[in-house]
This record gives structure tokens, C-alpha cells and sequence, in this order.
């Protein structure tokens, strides 16, 4: 009899082993070493997490905060507990950086990192296995897994325009949420552009008032913008989260909102575009810009300003009208408008450096002479490798925001008509978790100077939360993975499987956004 019962132990055994065998993971970005441990945490009002090191503090209170929000169950922080119990402890010398491990096992949880960033990320790798599981009566059964994990880049970013379209502050923490949720780090806020001038700053008070009027819909919407106060507010929010905010203030173009507000500084523009950029000619206009970076350094701890430096169409030679560049030109000899532009980069850089800011810019800067090792270079025109591998082989510090598949104002599926398609492109969500794609990772230099990728979503076509969050989601899910995962651990399909218990969250959340496997949905 014993006999026939181990023999029929032996199928259920193996039965079961593949059943365990097929839980999976639901954590996106997928971490670098994550195994099931077949075995279940109860986490319910009897736990309660126990802080063994000061360096977690701050994300043991961040993950007591969130486990509240989100499920209802109130964890006490506890100086002596034995079981059932979420252990944020210091970790041996073997993590550095921000790599962290997380331990499960039936009575307790450890969170393990060497520094407050690390520990931060370990507990959002805990926070998605929560909010993956569901809650009945404020208990959760939550699938146990060892996990060991870093990041592939340190620059995970994501870029949002607000002078286009103005979202406001509960929007843009609602986007700091979710970038933590996903491990990404690098807020990158452009907030001037030709519509609107959404940043406050004490010396030149018409920028907002006056600059801050209309968007790319409506000319005339009354003004909207931050004040300073919003802005260190957003900033804090940003650190307890350990995002950084870097400011993007546009110059010398893109700069006709501020121009309509101070037009002494304006010039230099063509005859298309004539309040387009800020008169590089005239000596006034580098103090001006000067007292505003002034003031943006003071609201953004980063110590990096991005000033932009993109599509700056300065009157053609032969034709422009704007006398003060004439004499420019002449003065200095200048051969071409391109060295009017570096002239003008060159000033602005040493306001930046005497500040200790470094200097961040679009990838039209390649060709100048800013400072090789305090100038990051953001690689935007997918079309043109070349000044990719110039950026790398001059040795600047480059970010990989190409328009395709990088940019999140672009449709994701061919059908779509909110946002945006280059000459028939699209950026479908496989192609955002393929880049970056093997050619540019054998790029000389590459692997040295490649800091990371960042998404960036222009918003001319974007003009309400929903169609944000339409552009946004899931296709944040696939940037996150391709700046955190390695190349090698990446794979289209078991993503696809961790996705849709993502959308779930989304459906939760009330969040309106496309589906790809249900195109046909909206
Ligand atoms: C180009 S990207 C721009 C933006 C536009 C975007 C639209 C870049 C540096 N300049 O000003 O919003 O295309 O896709």
C-alpha cells in the first residue's frame, strides 16, 4: 500500500514542481537574478518592518506610506519583532552602488543595500510584488522570491513638455509616481518653449505673466506656470524618490515666448521665424540669461541645467535683417551663422560653469566647442548616426533619446491619430523594449560615455491628462526594462507575460491606456 502511495507521490511531486515552476515573475524592469522561493509571505496588519540600519530609514517609511495607499494595511515600524517581518538591513560590503537584494521567505522579508538609493529601489521591486497580489480583508498572500538585482544605466529618464500643453503639479507627481514605480531616475522638465514660459523667476516677472499666456492650442489660455514654490515643491517630491529634476530652459531658440514678454532681448531670428531666438548680438541678453539661470540653479539641487541648443535658425546670412548680428559677424569675423551659435554656447557655458552647473544640450551642440567633460549630449535625430558617433568619439557624455522609438509624442500603433508619426514611423512598443539596438552599443567609446536612454514626450499633440497617459502607457514599462535590464537578460515574450499584469494595475488605477494586445480597444 505504501508502496502505491509513493508511487503515486512521484507524478503529483513532479505535477506540482511545474506548476511552481510557472509562476512568474510580475516585476517590470526585470531584475538582474530573480528565483522563486515556492513559498508564501502572509503580509497583513500583524506585520510590521523593522529597521536594522539608518540608511534605510527613508525607503522603510516610503514602503509602510505606499503598502497603505495602496492596500489598506498599516505596518508598524517595530524595534523588536521575530516573525512575520520586512527587515531593511545594512548589507555586507558585497552591494554597492545601487544594487540591492531582496530576501523572501515565509516569516520574513529582507531588504538588503548599501547605500539609501539601493535600499529605495529594493523595497519598489517588494512594492510591485504587493500591488501585483491581490487584497482580501487587508491580507495579501505574497508569493515569496529572492531577488539580486542593479541597474544597467544611471540615467533613466523621462522628459516632459509643459510649455505645449501645462499638465500642473498633481499630474507631473502622478508621472513621478509611476517613473519610481518603474525604477527611473532622471526627470527631464522642459518648461520654456514658444508657447508658453512655465517657470516663475523673481527678476523678470513678465515671463510668466505675460510669457506664460496661451499654449499650442489656444493662444490666448490664460497664463499658466509654476511658481517657486511649486517648483521646490516638485523637487522634494521628486527626492523622496529619488528622481532628479533637471530644468530645461531653451536658448538661443525656442525662445519666443520670453521674447514676447522682454522683446529688448530679442534677435537674430529669421525672417520665418523672427521672435524665435534670443539676440546673441547683443551683450544684455547674456546678462539676462545669466540672472535667470541664477535663479533656476537655486530651485534645482541637480547642479545641471539642460539649455537646450536645439533647431536654432538664426537669420540666414544673405538676407536676415537683424543689424546687430551683421555687426557681430564682422566684429569677430565669424565665416558663418553656425559660429554665431558657438559663440553664443561658449557664453552661456561659462555662466553655467562658474556656477559648478554642468551643461546639458541637444545633440545640434556636437559640433562645438563646450567643454568635452562637463557637457552631456542628448542624441535626439535618429536620422543622423553620424552625430551619435561624434558625440562618442569627441567624448561627450551622451543620453540616447532618439525620435524613433523615443519619443512618446509619436502614435504607438499605426492606427492611432492622437500624436504624432515621422515620415510614416511609429513607435510601437516592441521597438522601444529593442532599442538600444547592438550597432550603436558596438559605437567606439560606447560603452563608456552612453549614460542611458530617456524617453521624451513632446506635447504639440498632447493636450489633456488622457491622451497623456494614452502616449505614456504601457510604453514606460518597455523604456524602464531597456534602461535597467540587461541586454542579455531581455526577451520580448516573458516581458509581454509581466506586462499584462502591469495593464491590470493601470485598469485598477483608472489609468486610460492602450493595450497592445487588445488594439482594436479604443
Ligand atoms: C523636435 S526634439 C523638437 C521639439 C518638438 C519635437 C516634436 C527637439 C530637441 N526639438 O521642439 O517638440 O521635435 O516631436
Amino acid at each position: 500500500n505504501k508502496f502505491v502511495v509513493r508511487l503515486l507521490m512521484l507524478p503529483m511531486l513532479m505535477f506540482s514542481h511545474a506548476l511552481w515552476a510557472q509562476v512568474q515573475s510580475p516585476v517590470i524592469p526585470k531584475p538582474q537574478e530573480i528565483a522563486f522561493k515556492q513559498t508564501y509571505f502572509n503580509l497583513s496588519n500583524g506585520s510590521a518592518i523593522q529597521i536594522r540600519h539608518v540608511v534605510g530609514q527613508k525607503a522603510a517609511y516610503y514602503l509602510q506610506t505606499e503598502i497603505l495607499k495602496h492596500t489598506g494595511v498599516t505596518l508598524e515600524i517595530k524595534k523588536n519583532a521575530v516573525t512575520n517581518i520586512i527587515y531593511v538591513q545594512a548589507s555586507s560590503k558585497e552591494l554597492k552602488g545601487n544594487s540591492y537584494q531582496l530576501l523572501m521567505s515565509a516569516n520574513q522579508i529582507t531588504v538588503k543595500a548599501a547605500d539609501e538609493e539601493g535600499f529605495f529601489l529594493g523595497t519598489v521591486t517588494l512594492l510591485q510584488l504587493v500591488r501585483n497580489t491581490p487584497v482580501i480583508d487587508q491580507k495579501l498572500k505574497l508569493a515569496c522570491w529572492d531577488v539580486s538585482d542593479k541597474p544597467l544605466y544611471g540615467w533613466r529618464g523621462f522628459m516632459l513638455d509643459e510649455s505645449r500643453h501645462f499638465f500642473g503639479k498633481e499630474k507631473v507627481k502622478d508621472i513621478l509616481d509611476w517613473m519610481a514605480f518603474y525604477k527611473l531616475n532622471k526627470f527631464h522638465w522642459h518648461l520654456t518653449d514658444q508657447p508658453g514660459w512655465r517657470i516663475e523667476i523673481r527678476k523678470y516677472p513678465r515671463l510668466t505673466l505675460v510669457g506664460g499666456i496661451g499654449n499650442y492650442s489656444d493662444p490666448l489660455a490664460p497664463a499658466q506656470y509654476y511658481t517657486q514654490e511649486d517648483i521646490k515643491e516638485i523637487v522634494r517630491y521628486a527626492a523622496e524618490r529619488y528622481i532628479e529634476v533637471i530644468p530645461e530652459i531653451d536658448m538661443p531658440g525656442h525662445a519666443t515666448a520670453a521674447n514676447m514678454a522682454y522683446p529688448q532681448f530679442s534677435g537674430g531670428g529669421s525672417e520665418k521665424y523672427p521672435e524665435f531666438t534670443f539676440n546673441p548680438a547683443n551683450d544684455a541678453t547674456y546678462q539676462y540669461l545669466t540672472d535667470i539661470l541664477k535663479e533656476v540653479n537655486v530651485l534645482f539641487p541637480s547642479q545641471k541645467i539642460h539649455i537646450g541648443a536645439d533647431e536654432v535658425h538664426f537669420g540666414n546670412q544673405h538676407w536676415h535683417k537683424d543689424v546687430y548680428v551683421q555687426k557681430l559677424v564682422k566684429e569677430k569675423g565669424f565665416k558663418d551663422l553656425k559660429e554665431v551659435e558657438h559663440y553664443f554656447l561658449n557664453r552661456m557655458a561659462d555662466t553655467l560653469l562658474k556656477m559648478d552647473n554642468e551643461i546639458l544640450a541637444w545633440d545640434e551642440v556636437v559640433g562645438s566647442s563646450l567643454p568635452i567633460e562637463k557637457t552631456t549630449v542628448f542624441w535626439w535625430r535618429h536620422d543622423k548616426k553620424d552625430e551619435l558617433k561624434k558625440s562618442l568619439e569627441k567624448g561627450f557624455k551622451t543620453v540616447l533619446c532618439p525620435r524613433l522609438p523615443l519619443y512618446f509624442d509619436f502614435v504607438q500603433n499605426e492606427k492611432h491619430s492622437i500624436g504624432r508619426k515621422w515620415a510614416g514611423g511609429y513607435v510601437p512598443i516592441e521597438s522601444v523594449y529593442n532599442f538600444p539596438t547592438e550597432d550603436i552599443l558596438n559605437y567606439p567609446n560606447a560603452g563608456k560615455l552612453i549614460q542611458g536612454i530617456q524617453a521624451n514626450l513632446w506635447t504639440e499633440a498632447v493636450s489633456t491628462e488622457q491622451h497623456l497617459e494614452y502616449m505614456l502607457f504601457p510604453r514606460i514599462t518597455a523604456l524602464a526594462e531597456s534602461a535597467w535590464t540587461q541586454p542579455q537578460h531581455k526577451d520580448y515574450s516573458d516581458y509581454q507575460g509581466r506586462l499584462k499584469k502591469h495593464l491590470s494595475i493601470y485598469a485598477k488605477e483608472g489609468l486610460y491606456y492602450y493595450d497592445p494586445f487588445n488594439p482594436e480597444k479604443y
